[in-house]
């Protein structure tokens, strides 16, 4: 059995048997924690293999981004065979100009799942629309389109490690009470956000670095503005190696932050999971990765454990076969709107009929709202911008809103401000299943969003009052100020202590469990990754220690 590389339409085709682990080395959990990042590509590691029809595990994980990752880790590591399906590629070999994934600025057949079209967050340019055709591929970001919302995921092996930004940041202790109610703080903030942020390889840019170099200049701005109107600006970690964006500005290694990469991949800099906890799982001789499979189905086998169906894809999306296989316990790890729409269409298509009425419940956005600013002339954010925002301006106590101050890498000057604000909405939705389409629903209201753009306003109309600015209206549309139909932040959908119990078990089964974003309540008041790693390493602990 065979799966297709990224070589893109008319590019190489690769025959892959078993996965080849680059570097050979052995990353236990206490050298996982002392992780060093590699300073090359993904490529010269092979990931996947081909689970066979018919084939037996004791543990199938569906999803390779944060959650899916550090479970089979840590399964791996208590000596349990793992088995990860991903529904998108391998990212393991570069296309026919060298390299894994293409840039920003022109989006190619790598760029979107199984578009024609490209849909990028900023989509007008001095009004202009800048969206442009490309060949349907199962590129790396999928925009997924629901009534009212646009929710950006990452697909393939490491899941939104592939085409976030590597923001890597935990909430302030005192706003955890009302991210996740029901866990214990004192056990997260000494435990398992440490582990979490060990694992991933956060690190903090050079202050006297980013004081000088031109790639954050952006930034620079964004602080001055900030401090100006009396918002503390404060440094993001993030899990790029920042010695190696050093590197790329001397212009000694390849440059990939530097280069405008960042949401359609990044081949070099970042430490996406493919280099941490992957890496470490495929280490133990424990884990096998299918990638484009998509888990379809999964009940009840008849003698215990389940069965789990999957459509094997090819790279324009059709279905080359199908599989079944079974497992004595199945994790669903596929993102918060992928575990959501599986498991609201698993429990009322009669598949696992006794998942309770909280499925599909309490999803939401993490607040997410765009906008740019218009800067004074004197103010120039500059044509060298690095893709990794490293700075955000905290307002989430006195009104509601964390803004990023995101990169615009345009290559030229823009003189704008763009920035991602996490705001406190409180609108969550639902997920259902609609008979009549055989689709999943979700009842976002495009309105809600007039909430958090309310509270990114609390920062961003003071910063104009006193910088003598206006918001860019050319950015999303024509005269349209706010970005107000994306996440890149869905959360919630099977949370925990509702959908189930207090570590991720399925209520209404055993060895059925979430163990990713869908457990968080719709809201982490930063960006949500570390979170979602940091309560994976504390639910996964408790299950390898009482289920067996
Ligand atoms: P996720 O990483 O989405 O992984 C789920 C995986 O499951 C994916 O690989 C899917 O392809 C796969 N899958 C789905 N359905 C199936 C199926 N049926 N069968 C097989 N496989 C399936 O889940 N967060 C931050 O903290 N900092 C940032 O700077 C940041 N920037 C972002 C920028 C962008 C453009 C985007 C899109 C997201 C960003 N995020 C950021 C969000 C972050 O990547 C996201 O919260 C996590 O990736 C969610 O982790 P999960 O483990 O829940």
């Amino acid at each position: 059995m065979t799966t297709t590389s990224n070589g893109g339409p008319g590019g190489p085709r690769l025959s892959r048997r078993r996965f080849l682990v680059g570097t050979g080395s052995v990353l236990g959990a206490a050298a996982l924690g002392g992780f060093s990042a590699p300073r090359a590509a993904a490529a010269g590691t092979r990931y996947s293999t081909s689970i066979s029809n018919g084939a037996h595990t004791q543990a199938l994980v569906i999803g390779t981004g944060y959650g899916g990752s550090v479970a089979a880790l840590r399964l791996a590591q208590a000596g349990v065979g793992v088995e990860m399906i991903e529904m998108g590629m391998a990212w393991d070999t570069p296309g026919s100009d060298g390299k894994i994934f293409c840039d920003m600025t022109s989006p190619d057949y790598r760029s979107y799942w199984l578009r024609t079209q490209t849909k990028c967050p900023v989509n007008h340019f001095l009004g202009f629309p800048i969206d442009r055709s490309i060949p349907k591929y199962t590129g790396v970001l999928d925009a997924e389109d629901f009534a009212g919302i646009t929710v950006y995921q990452g697909r393939g092996i490491g899941g939104g490690s592939l085409v976030n930004g590597g923001m890597a940041v935990t909430p302030q202790r005192e706003n955890f009470g009302a991210i996740l109610p029901s866990v214990n703080a004192d056990e997260m903030y000494n435990v398992y956000y440490p582990r979490a942020n060990a694992g991933l390889g956060v690190g903090l840019v050079d202050p006297t670095w980013f004081n000088t170099t031109d790639w954050y200049q952006f930034a620079r701005v964004g602080r001055k503005q900030a401090d100006r109107s009396g918002f503390p600006f404060v440094f993001v970690p993030d899990v790029y190696d920042w010695d190696y964006m050093k590197q790329e500005d001397t212009g000694t290694v390849p440059r990939s932050a530097l280069a405008q990469e960042v949401i359609y991949g990044n081949n070099y800099g970042k430490k996406s999971l493919q280099k941490t906890y992957i890496r470490a799982a495929l280490a133990t001789g424990k884990v096998n990765i299918s990638p484009l499979h998509k888990v379809t189905s999964v009940s009840l086998a008849p003698n215990g454990g389940y069965v789990v169906l999957m459509d094997q894809l090819d790279t324009s999306g059709n279905v080359i076969t199908s599989k079944m296989v079974t497992a004595d316990k199945v994790f669903f790890a596929a993102g918060s709107v992928g575990t959501s729409k599986l498991l609201v269409r698993l429990r009322d298509t009669g598949e696992l009929p006794n998942l309770n009425g909280q499925v599909g419940q309490n999803w939401g956005d993490n607040g997410n709202i765009m906008v740019g600013r218009a800067n004074q002339i004197w103010d120039p954010t500059g044509a060298k911008q690095s893709t990794i925002p490293c700075g955000g301006i905290d307002n989430w106590v006195a009104g509601g809103a964390f803004a990023e101050v995101a990169p615009l890498p345009a290559g030229l000057e823009t003189w704008a401000s763009l920035y991602l604000s996490i705001t406190n909405n409180q609108h969550r939705a639902q997920f259902t299943w609609n008979a009549g389409t055989q689709q999943v629903d979700l009842s976002w209201q495009r309105a809600w969003k007039q909430h958090g753009i309310t509270m990114a306003k609390s920062i961003f109309d003071r910063i104009n009052h006193t910088e003598g600015t206006i918001y860019r209206t050319d950015l999303f549309g024509v005269h349209k100020t706010w970005n107000d139909t994306l996440t890149y932040h869905p959360l919630g959908g099977a949370v925990l202590n509702k959908a189930t119990d207090n570590y991720g078990r399925l209520v209404g089964y055993r060895g059925l469990y979430v163990i990713d974003g869908a457990l968080i309540p719709g809201n982490t008041s930063v960006n949500p990754f570390v979170t979602i790693t940091a309560l994976a390493e504390r639910n996964i602990e408790n299950i390898i220690a009482n289920d067996g």
